[in-house]
């Protein structure tokens, strides 16, 4: 729906203050931008409970209905999820299309997904939120399908009931068992690394792909718009400047937002799960947003979801090169490292803290070993710096703590020098 004109509206309860809910409406605002929709009118309404037929008020939906005709919209975004009857009555009512706002974040991820597994992840969501809105009274997928843009699983007039709805989740969970299993082969490839694995999170538009970027010189998809990023993708970075032969795994993932829809969560599990995986999480935070201290709080509870350990979490502050008073800033948002991703300031404090976190216990040792197999093992438990051979066997300078070559020594022999 390239430039489809849309208008949006929410409910929000009598005690919201006004301020989360300006700020839940310019998102929503940026995520129709995302999809392709110019916002022509906006309006909320606060009362103690929705209303059962419109979730708002009858006197906001004729509100709706004037400034449809006035600024000619074709499309009403609600921020809040609706179940089928309102969303009929809305449509019956407002006679154009009316889609929620977890329906807009899904139609985002469809048109993102790139990756086999990414694509397959989409339409599991799709499915598990149609399902449950295929409900008797002839309510078909036709009616449900082409939201924003054509891209939805509903186009398609021959699925026409639950039962193949169900079928088609079965299938996506099988294919998507397949695609786990070789994430979990290279997750273990991963984990035989003796480095750490860390994790970018952070609500989306962050800045983690920027700083992704910073630290790997991937040339890596970013944008203004939201959920920039759906995959994974792994790089390594070196800490040479300042440790010569340190050097760390980094993944960028897709990014949090409140609210995010259950179906979303659900089959973005795989995804996640790499994050609960990390030796270490940064959780990059955009201080130029004023609801940065939201932002951050929703990512702490999914963080929670996901059982991370807060001790593995390094808080990053990104964008400061936007605040006019960065002298005072230590000291204003609370304790982590202060960067902008874009200009490239504060990356060596970063690193440092990294180093400061994994390596700290780390020292130059240097092993022999008697064989081929023993060198290669070697290689799982420290970062080997050189090797060669000595007699019949092999010697390496290597990176490692002393409990690890101790460990090392232990289960697979050789003699530390
Ligand atoms: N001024 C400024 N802008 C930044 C900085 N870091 C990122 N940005 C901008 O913020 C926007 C979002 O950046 P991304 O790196 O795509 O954010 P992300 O966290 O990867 O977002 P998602 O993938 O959507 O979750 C882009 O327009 C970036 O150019 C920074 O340090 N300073
Ligand atoms: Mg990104």
């Amino acid at each position: 729906m390239p430039n489809e004109r849309a208008v949006i509206c929410g409910w929000f309860p009598a005690q919201q203050k006004d301020a989360e809910i300006v700020s839940g409406m310019n998102e929503l605002q940026a995520l129709c931008r995302t999809a392709g929709a110019a916002v022509v009118g906006q309006t909320w309404q606060k009362r103690p409970t929705p209303d059962r037929r419109y979730l708002v008020g009858l006197g906001k939906v004729e509100e709706i209905r004037r400034m449809i005709a006035s600024q000619d919209a074709r499309l009403v975004v609600f921020y809040n999820v609706l179940n089928t009857m309102q969303q009929r009555n809305l449509e019956d009512f407002l006679a154009i299309k009316v889609i929620d706002r977890s329906r807009l974040i899904l139609d985002i991820f469809a048109s993102r997904a790139r990756s086999q597994e990414g694509k397959l992840q989409v339409e599991l969501a799709q499915m598990l939120y149609i399902l449950p809105r295929l409900t008797g009274k002839g309510v078909a997928l036709s009616r449900l399908g082409g939201g924003i843009g054509t891209r939805g699983p509903g186009e398609s007039k021959l699925e026409t009931d639950r039962r193949l709805v169900k079928v088609k989740i079965a299938r996506i969970r099988q294919k998507l068992k397949v695609v786990s299993r070789n994430r979990e082969l290279q997750r273990h490839n991963r984990r035989s690394l003796p480095v750490p694995l860390v994790s970018l999170v952070g609500y989306t538009s962050a800045g983690k792909s920027t700083l992704f970027k910073a630290l790997t010189g991937e040339d890596v998809f970013i944008s203004k718009e939201l959920f920039a990023t759906l995959d994974p993708l792994l790089r390594r970075v070196d800490l040479h400047d300042s440790h010569p032969g340190y050097y760390f795994i980094l993944s960028d993932t897709v990014g949090f937002i409140r609210d995010m829809p259950s179906e979303l969560f659900t089959s973005f599990k795989a995804t996640l799960e790499e994050v609960r995986q990390a030796d270490l999480v940064l959780h990059v935070v955009d201080l130029t947003n004023p609801d940065w201290p939201g932002q951050k709080a929703e990512v702490e509870k999914v963080l929670r979801q996901l059982e991370i350990d807060p001790a593995k979490v390094i808080a990053v502050f990104n964008k400061i090169d936007l605040l006019a008073d960065q002298e005072s800033l230590p000291a204003s948002a609370g304790p982590g490292v202060y960067i902008s991703a874009s200009e490239k300031a504060g990356l060596a404090d970063l690193k440092e803290e990294i180093f400061r976190r994994y390596f700290s216990d780390y020292g130059a040792y240097t092993i022999e070993v008697a064989d081929e197999q023993q060198l290669d093992a070697l290689g799982r438990w420290a970062i080997v710096l050189e090797k060669s051979r000595v007699g019949d066997g092999f010697q390496a300078g290597v990176l490692c703590s002393l409990e690890k070559m101790l460990q090392f020594r232990e289960t697979h022999g050789g003699v530390i020098r």
